[in-house]
Formats: C-alpha cells, structure tokens, sequence
C-alpha cells in the first residue's frame, strides 16, 4: 500500500486526521516515525504558504507523498489575529492555556455581538508532480471564558455557529462533523482519490 506521511508534530491534529483518513486506502505515517530530526519551519505570512513549506519539505526529505495542515483562530474584531500565529500567540513555546488567557484579555469587554471568529485549516498535498490545496473554514463567537476539556488549543473558547458549546464539550464525533478541518478534509479526499485511481504523480 502507498504511504502518505503526515507532516504534522501536533498529536490532536495527528489524531483528527488519522480519523479522516481511516477509509482511504493509504498507509498513514507522522513525519516523527520517520525523520524526527527533521524541521518544519513555518515563516511564511499565510496558512497555505506554511502548509506548502511543511509538505514540501516532508516530500524533499522522503520522497513520499505528504500532507500537512496549517491552521489557526481568526478573530474579525482583532483583524483577523491571531491567524497564522495561532500557535505561538503568547509566545513561542507557550501553552494553549496562555494563548487562551492572551485572547481572552484582549477581548475583554467586547460586547457578544462584535466577538465574530472563524477557525480556518489549509491542507496541502506534495507528491511527485502534486501540489494540491484544499480549505475549510467554520465561523463561531468568541466565548467570554474557557469552557470544557475535550480537544486543543483555542477549542474552550470557541462556539461554533449553531451551537452553545464551546469546541471543547463536543464530543471527537461532533467536532469532526463540523470543523474547519473536516471541511478542508472533505476536499482533499476527493483530491487524494483521484490521485490514488489515476496514479498520477502520486
Ligand atoms: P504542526 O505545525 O506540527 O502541524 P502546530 O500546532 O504548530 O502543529 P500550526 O502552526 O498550524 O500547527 O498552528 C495551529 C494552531 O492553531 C494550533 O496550535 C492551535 O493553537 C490552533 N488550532 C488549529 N486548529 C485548531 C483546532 O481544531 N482546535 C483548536 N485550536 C486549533
């Protein structure tokens, strides 16, 4: 079976898209199981540049067809922060909790109806003669204060449009109905079938 290596170090992104992937008939491999020493950088200004950046340099260092995500939490009221610096928010090597606590502070006093967001997830595919992208956004409000332990990240504190629980108290299933990054998975299935039935530069 052809491998596909996920370009990813995040375990809770790992597991979402292992979830994704369980009916696609390719073997799922995370960058750590075979090159742990190698660095994804992420530098560029927007999420399809920095998941370009990881498949690449996953493909260059294996040869083998890859995908990585790159995501983050885009808040209308803050233009769009914090976006591609989701992950380092509060600073580099900081906690979910710290980046949760940062926002929270900077949204202070925002009246509900001015606290818009959307979750945002480019994925994209390198393989030999491949560079495919395919995105998923899901809009919600910003909480007032974290709410339940389920997931990652800026989950407490987003409310999905629809919903009045926070990312964090719905279940794994639930989530993965409706996120950012099973609508950008739905896509690149169809792009990864297609390339699986024609073998095209896979
Ligand atoms: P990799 O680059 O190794 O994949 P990362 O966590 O550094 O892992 P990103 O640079 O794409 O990945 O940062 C994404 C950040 O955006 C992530 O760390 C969370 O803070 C946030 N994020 C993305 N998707 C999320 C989700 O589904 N739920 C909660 N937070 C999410």
């Amino acid at each position: 079976m052809k491998r596909l290596i996920l370009a990813s170090r995040n375990r809770h992104k790992l597991n979402e898209l292992r979830t994704f992937l369980r009916n696609i008939p390719l073997e799922v491999v995370a960058i750590d199981e075979v090159a742990p020493e190698l660095a994804l950088i992420e530098d560029g200004e927007t999420f399809r540049e920095n998941a370009l950046r990881k498949a690449r340099a996953v493909f260059k260092r294996t040869g083998e067809l890859s995908l990585a995500d790159d995501s983050g939490l885009e808040v209308f009221y803050l233009n769009g922060r914090p976006g591609v610096s989701s992950a380092r928010y509060a600073g580099v090597g900081t906690t979910d909790e710290n980046n949760n606590q940062k926002l929270l502070a900077e949204m202070q006093g925002v009246a509900p109806r001015r606290r818009g967001a959307q979750f945002h997830a480019v994925l994209a595919l390198v393989g030999k003669n491949t560079e495919e992208f395919a995105e998923g956004i899901c809009l919600g409000v910003l909480g007032e204060e974290p709410r339940g332990t389920n997931g990652f990240g800026y989950d407490p504190i987003f409310i999905p449009d629809g919903f009045t629980r926070t990312y964090a108290e719905l279940s794994a299933e639930e989530k993965n109905q409706i996120s950012h990054r099973s609508k950008a998975f739905a896509k690149m299935r169809e792009i990864l079938l297609r390339h699986l039935s024609s073998d095209v530069g896979v």
